[in-house]
């Protein structure tokens, strides 16, 4: 039996740019998160008694990483060394130039030339398994390298294993890099597939398998949920077990309220969101978005985002008391008056009779011809958005801004 470790999407280094600005605390925390992240991989594959690690590509954010970068990496990489653990990298679309002059002796980079197979031995020099790989050459690689690294699989003894940074079955919101099938990977000679690019944890099929281990820490919202690595392990007859390892160091949510027709107030507001708060144990980035008809809409939509933040850093607080607010996003819509908007709704038919569009337009110094790149459908949808807007004005659902 043995085990090792598959880790993809490191992204060491991410800039964390637009929070620098806004939040520079937060900023300089998430992006130590990455590396910290990598060293709880590296403590646990000692722990496990991992003979291997593979990285599955996109280890930096850039190309050209900075020397902190490539320090901290390369410190991780010689405890792991010190353990007997070795390492092999294939780099992908964000990491394909970042090559370290001299990396440890138990690190292998595969050559982004041709794919190339390593084997890992016991201490009788039995060979375990063979991992083979190849690393992308550019950043946007548009030719699929699947069957490269299949070919120097075949013949491999040992548990076979596929390292490659790739867009299996053209996966949406991901560039179609090295896209690949997952029919051509399950056909060929690997046991296991060490797939990196797409950021979501996910067994895409067991034996043989393919698997995205995810992003070891998630970077924004669009990164939700426990994040790691995998940890695989296999018996004497080769059967494998993929178990995940969660290591990050901040977890990142949304928490979306869509029924607030009750939120008459500001308490209301807060009571609600405090009892939707889910129960999360570890550090959190939270994002609060407020959705649907709600009373206190006019007066949301007026607040800065500093004014929501300060309205609800208390219940999350108190309920989470690990928690960040992330940001507040207002989508919240005036609650509809019925009995007003109906008695209103003549008159704003009287007024869009008798408003002439193109004297508006003159009033305004505008000609028709600069709405010209609009469709009827468009301009039918502007009016009643118009409407409505001129009915919850005049029914008092919503203030008029200042
Ligand atoms: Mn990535």
């Amino acid at each position: 039996m043995f085990r090792f470790i598959h880790c993809a999407d490191l992204h060491l280094g991410s800039p964390f740019a637009a929070w620098r600005k806004v939040r520079p605390e937060a900023a300089r925390e998430l992006a130590l998160a990455p590396f910290a992240a990598f060293d709880r991989l590296a403590e646990l594959a000692v722990r496990e008694g991992a003979l291997f690690m593979v990285l599955a590509g996109d280890v930096f954010d850039t190309s050209t990483p900075s020397l902190y970068a490539e320090l901290r990496f390369r410190t991780t990489l010689e405890k792991l060394d010190r353990e007997g653990i070795r390492v092999f990298w294939a780099a992908g679309n964000h990491d394909w130039g970042a090559v370290p002059p001299s990396p440890p002796a138990n690190t292998t980079r595969f050559s982004s030339e041709k794919a190339e197979c390593f084997a890992v031995t016991d201490a009788d020099g039995r060979i375990l398994a063979s991992v083979a790989g190849i690393s992308h050459a550019a950043a946007d690689e548009r030719n699929d390298l699947a069957p490269l690294v299949d070919a120097a699989l075949s013949g491999a003894s040992g548990f076979r294993i596929g390292v490659l940074h790739a867009n299996v079955g053209g996966e949406a919101g991901y560039e179609p890099y090295a896209p690949a099938t997952l029919a051509e990977l399950v056909s060929g000679h690997a046991d296991y597939w060490a797939l990196g690019h797409i950021h979501g944890r996910k067994i895409l099929h067991e034996r043989p398998f393919a698997v995205y281990s995810g992003s070891p820490q998630g970077r924004s919202v669009n990164e939700p949920g426990a994040r790691g690595a995998v940890l695989v392990e296999v018996d004497d007859a080769g059967r494998a077990a993929v178990k995940p390892l969660d290591v990050q160091l901040f977890r990142f949510e949304t928490l979306t309220l869509a029924e607030l027709k009750g939120a008459a107030d500001f308490p209301a507001l807060e009571a609600a969101v405090r009892a939707a708060l889910p129960a999360i144990a570890e550090p959190l980035y939270l994002r609060l978005v407020l959705s649907g008809p709600c009373p206190l809409n006019a007066r949301l939509r007026g607040a800065d985002s500093a004014q929501l933040e300060e309205l609800f850093a208390g219940a999350i607080r108190a309920k989470l008391p690990k928690a960040e607010l992330e940001s507040v996003i207002v989508n919240t819509t005036a609650v509809p008056s019925a009995s007003r908007r109906e008695g209103l709704a003549a008159e704003v038919a009287a007024v869009r009779g008798a408003v002439s569009p193109a004297k508006e337009l003159a009033a305004l110094s505008l000609s028709p011809a600069e709405f010209s790149g609009f469709s009827a459908e468009e301009l039918a949808a502007v009016a009643r958005e118009a409407e409505e807007l001129l009915l919850d004005y005049l029914s008092g659902d919503l203030e008029a801004e200042k």
